[in-house]
């Protein structure tokens, strides 16, 4: 009689216990802070290579291109964002064995809130090492670095539509259609939203957007379309904001 008792009560209380940790483990992913490393895990990163792990600097957000990723051209630019007023002499250096590949000087935003570099668009492919030098009102400065790999070959994943004048991408069922494609200078994208959702086009990285903002639009609306003529080569990541750790994609223009 005391066994059956004390089986009921252990049962009871096991019932309860694993819904309270099945509650517990449910919450834990909204609730728990973002992880540190690796960032956006979901995006373009190689695990085939062995990245050092990047240095953050205090105040520092997010970087375009990203820790870890593996670019099929050459960025246009090397984008780092903070949450405090940027000052100079804050620099970044774009190196691979030594040698640097960062063109002109380091851009401070004028919102003070990223600074940028050009990157030289005949760098080789390999892997680049990005330090810098983050500067505050204060005159007091923070380092960080972060690196990202460069490899052509995998653009033959890529959709090759460099003999259009022009080309659709569609957003549909939560993505961008065609997604990862290859377009000659010149070319005019219309992005159009397809789905009952809506969508953004937002240059990297999120939620700073700040990349290439000229590739920034509006919330799209079922059928809205927003368009861009691409006259500089180099790679452009890009995602939508509402969508951000799925709806993701990029364009090559050569
Ligand atoms: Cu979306």
């Amino acid at each position: 009689m005391n066994k059956l008792v004390v089986g009921i009560i252990i049962a009871i209380l096991s019932a309860i216990l694993g819904g309270f940790f099945l509650i517990g483990n449910k919450s834990t992913p909204s609730s728990s802070p973002e992880p540190t490393l690796p960032q956006e895990s979901t995006r373009t990163l190689d695990t085939t290579i062995r990245f050092n792990d990047p240095k953050k600097s205090a105040h520092y957000e997010s970087n375009t291109p990203e820790h870890g990723s593996v670019l099929v051209g050459v960025p246009i630019n090397v984008v780092i964002n903070f949450n405090f007023d940027l000052a100079p002499p804050s620099s970044i250096s774009i190196a691979m064995n030594g040698k640097e590949y960062g063109l002109d000087e380091t851009i401070i935003d004028d919102n003070k809130l990223s600074m940028r570099r050009k990157m030289n668009p005949n760098s080789p492919d390999g892997v680049y090492t990005v330090n810098y030098n983050a500067c505050w009102p204060d005159k007091t400065c923070h380092d960080g670095n972060f690196q990202f790999k460069i490899d052509r070959t995998q653009s033959s994943t890529y959709t090759d539509l460099t003999d259009k004048k022009e080309v659709t991408i569609n957003l549909e069922n939560i993505n961008f259609e065609p997604k990862n494609i290859r377009i000659s200078k010149g070319t005019k994208i219309t992005w159009i939203n397809q789905d009952e959702v809506d969508h953004y086009v937002n240059t990297e990285s999120h939620p700073a957007h700040t990349y290439y903002p000229d590739q920034n639009s509006k919330a799209l609306k079922n059928g809205d379309q927003f368009s861009l003529v691409f006259n500089q080569t180099g790679i452009y990541p890009y995602h939508c904001s509402a969508h951000a750790n799925t709806m993701m994609a990029s364009i090559l223009v050569e």
